[in-house]
């Protein structure tokens, strides 16, 4: 995520993959303020053995589009709500990339911050059998925990 700020939003997608139990690292990475930080996560993250970039960003929220730029893994960006435009913002800076380097983009905020790692899963669960049960397992839950009627 582009900075800690982020975290109340991306921490949704985090408990999500650790349900999940889908290992993954949590990182403070800003696009603007620490663009050298920026440029050794992505250009590392495939030969580190990383799957997958989720990355949260805000406002101008350049962070998935420079990191995509800069790797092949596939990466997914979460619009995070800004205070000025309500991530209509982060929305249209995350969504419009150019043909060529693509961000699998969310919706904003926190649906978005869990479909996240939702995706990321359903993707990972094609190749990985024990995973695909436990997607199978989660969604089982949440449609059970859906009432007939409102209380
Ligand atoms: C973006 O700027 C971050 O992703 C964050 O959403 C937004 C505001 O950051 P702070 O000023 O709260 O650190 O880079």
């Amino acid at each position: 995520m582009g900075s800690q700020s982020d975290w109340a939003t991306m921490r949704g997608c985090a408990d999500t993959l650790t349900a999940l139990e889908i290992a993954h690292e949590v990182r403070i990475v800003s696009a603007h303020r620490t663009p050298q930080r920026l440029y050794d996560y992505a250009t590392t993250a495939a030969g580190r053995g990383l799957r997958a970039i989720i990355a949260g960003a805000g406002g101008a929220a350049h962070l998935p589009g420079m990191a995509a730029a800069m790797t092949r893994l596939p990466v997914f960006g979460v619009p995070v709500e800004s205070k000025a435009l309500s991530g209509m913002d982060s929305l249209l800076s995350i969504v419009q990339m150019p043909a060529g380097i693509p961000v699998g983009t969310l919706a904003i905020g926190h649906a978005g911050a869990v479909n996240a790692a939702l995706i990321v899963a359903a993707q990972l669960a094609t190749t990985d059998a024990a995973l695909a049960e436990r997607l199978d397992a989660w969604r089982a839950a949440q449609t059970a925990a859906v009432a007939e009627t409102p209380a």
